[in-house]
């Protein structure tokens, strides 16, 4: 028995190392040729990379000139290296053979020139002037001090007196403060968008927006086409809502009900999510003795309960995660953020917690990026592919467990909702649609990705960037601002990510539509509770079935991540069906009223889309 199954093991090594040996044989030349020339790419890379993260993240957790040098230093080494024309030609050359190549290779070569793509050496004048433009632009964005009544206020503070105030007198003057950073920030974004162009042209992509969706295998049309087809199939949700909402605000408000909703009337400072509107699922008195150290724990603790590994320890000693002390000179970005600074176990965020329902979910989304860099940083992943399947499957990991995280049986379970607490159900789900998801998708698909479509794919001419934001906001959001804003304002430049995440919005679009995808499957196929109502913090079930998707990277294409973990293509599906109790609910609320907006009838039209694009015209 031992000789014989001695034997068996003996001849099955044999044939095991016969076989390597083989392979390594077979290994065709132009294989072998992109092995050594990627071992030595992933490696320098990696190495780069963490110095520019380094770099930058002093620079935006600490605004100041000696940082922004720093952070350009290291932005121009990285792109010496990930954009030099040796490198560049490599790929483009190694590239002509992907039918000889392995598949995970040609990931690898085709990341490796979308990232030498952002800092092209083929053209160093303008790879250095564009990162000593973003620099700046960070810089003055990180920096900004937003002023009320004369006096320093924060971004959290502006939030805060945009949810609690009902004087309409107030709240336009909280929202017109909170709008005086565009026109700082004006200038040099006109130069950025022909920088940023500029630069994806030196690859051959026709410009900025077409570059950042090749991320998808998609062109700017297909992209803006798939965000399109989200707003058609949530439209008539979306116009129930808004008819809702608009007269719920007049009568708090003693107003007349208006045709689009005034901006300030919202407590969003872009109208993108619509907070603060069903007194009976309002979360923020349940956050009082709660403090912002327990909402970042008690986050991490949604990942390790479902058996994902936690969090390094360097995590919370790195990271920057609560608001500068009041009086603390230091300026740092107000915006939550989640950084993989090495590609390996250095992960770190930034944030501004306190402790309210929004940076309770906030935190929640925050860590889904930093879980998702653990779960990739691996051998099996090289370091060009620890990324996302997709941008937005990084995204969409932290919105699902945000969305999780906002579940009446969840926020029991912590402790925030008494046990005992009777849930309006109508009242939750109509929260959910409101503050996280649908008027979101109006914004993100439609605003967002029409206007930064236009400016970098469509030449849209700056004298009319801000008539085209209200232009679209008007569209597609049904919201209008307090007041005529003319072009010197430039209240596109508020919204972060116009400034820091160029093109990138859609993916927050993408995302919201891919976290119901996965909710329902959990809910429905892993849990077996209703989608709207359920709790899998704990559940090692779904940790398992979690990990699957994030320990790939981006090794597979997102299409077949995504069919093989839910069995379906992307689609709007499961949310309509999540909102689905909501429809008949809202029809009776608004029968008799009039459904949705008259859109604008003169001024900042847009112009018909092949005129923009034969005559590179602008709106008007
Ligand atoms: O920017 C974010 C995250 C950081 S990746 C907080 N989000 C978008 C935003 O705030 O505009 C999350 C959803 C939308
Ligand atoms: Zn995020």
């Amino acid at each position: 028995m031992l000789r014989s199954s001695f034997f068996v093991a003996f001849s099955g090594l044999t044939s095991l190392i016969f076989t390597i040996a083989a392979g390594a044989e077979e290994k065709s030349a132009i294989q072998q040729r992109a092995d050594q020339f990627l071992a030595l790419t992933n490696a320098s890379y990696q190495a780069l990379y963490r110095v520019n993260s380094e770099t930058q993240w002093s620079a935006v957790t600490d605004v100041s000139p000696e940082h922004d040098a720093a952070s350009e230093a290291a932005g121009k080494a990285y792109a010496a290296f990930n954009g030099n024309p040796a490198i560049i030609g490599a790929v483009q050359d190694l590239l002509k053979h992907s039918d000889e190549l392995d598949p995970l290779t040609v990931r690898q070569l085709r990341q490796a020139l979308l990232n030498a793509g952002e800092g092209p050496m083929s053209n160093p004048t303008l790879t250095n002037h564009r990162i000593a433009a973003e620099t700046k632009q960070a810089s003055l964005l990180n920096s900004f001090q937003f002023k009320f009544k004369g006096q320093p206020i924060t971004a959290n503070q502006i939030d805060d007196l945009l949810t609690k105030s009902t004087d309409l007198a107030e709240r336009k003057a909280i929202w017109e403060a909170s709008k005086e950073s565009g026109p700082a920030l004006k200038d040099n974004l006109t130069v950025l968008r022909d920088l940023r162009n500029g630069v994806a042209g030196e690859i051959n992509y026709p410009n900025y927006f077409a570059l950042e969706v090749a991320a998808y295998g998609m062109t700017t049309d297909e992209m803006v086409k798939m965000n399109d087809d989200f707003m058609r199939d949530l439209r008539p949700l979306y116009l129930q809502l808004h008819t809702w909402a608009k007269y719920k605000l007049a009568a708090k408000y003693h107003e007349p009900v208006p045709n689009e909703i005034p901006a300030h009337w919202l407590n969003n400072r872009w109208a993108q999510n619509w907070t603060g509107m069903v007194e009976a699922a309002d979360l923020d008195p349940y956050f009082k003795g709660k403090t912002a150290e327990w909402i970042a724990r008690t986050a991490e603790e949604f990942y390790t309960g479902m058996g994902l590994e936690a969090l390094p320890a360097n995590f919370w000693t790195k990271s920057d995660l609560y608001p500068v002390p009041p009086n603390d000179k230091r300026k740092k970005n107000t915006h939550a953020s989640c950084w993989h600074i090495d590609l390996d176990h250095d992960i770190r965020s930034l944030q501004s917690v306190e402790p309210n329902a929004e940076w309770f979910f906030t935190a929640h989304h925050e860590l889904g990026h930093g879980h998702y860099f653990l779960a990739y940083t691996r051998p099996e992943v090289p370091p060009l592919l620890r990324t996302g399947a997709a941008p937005g499957f990084h995204e969409g990991i932290g919105e699902l467990i945000s969305l999780a995280s906002s579940q009446v049986p969840y926020l029991q379970a912590k402790g925030i909702l008494p046990n005992d607490f009777k849930a309006d159900k109508t009242a939750f789900l109509l929260d959910d649609a409101l503050a996280r998801s649908v008027p979101f998708i109006f914004f993100a698909s439609g605003t967002m990705t029409h206007w930064e479509a236009d400016i970098y794919a469509h030449q849209l001419e700056p004298q009319d960037w801000n008539k085209r934001w209200w232009h679209y906001v008007s569209k597609f959001q049904g919201v209008e601002p307090p007041e005529k804003r003319g072009e010197e304002w430039a209240d596109y430049a508020t919204k972060t990510h116009i400034n820091d995440t160029p093109a990138y919005y859609y993916n927050y679009a993408f995302a919201t539509v891919f976290k119901f995808q996965l909710h329902d499957y959990i809910a429905r196929k892993i849990l077996h509770q209703p989608p709207q109502s359920c709790n899998y913090a704990g559940n090692k079930e779904v940790g398992t079935w979690l990990q699957k998707i994030l320990e790939k990277g981006g090794t597979e294409d997102w299409r077949k991540v995504l069919k093989e973990a839910t069995g379906e293509d992307l689609s709007t599906r499961a949310m309509v069906d999540y909102f689905q109790p909501l429809m008949s609910w809202l029809e009776e609320q608004n029968k008799g009223r009039k459904i949705g907006w008259e859109e604008e009838k003169d001024g900042g039209e847009e112009p018909d889309k092949e005129e923009a694009r034969d005559k590179d015209t602008h709106a008007g």
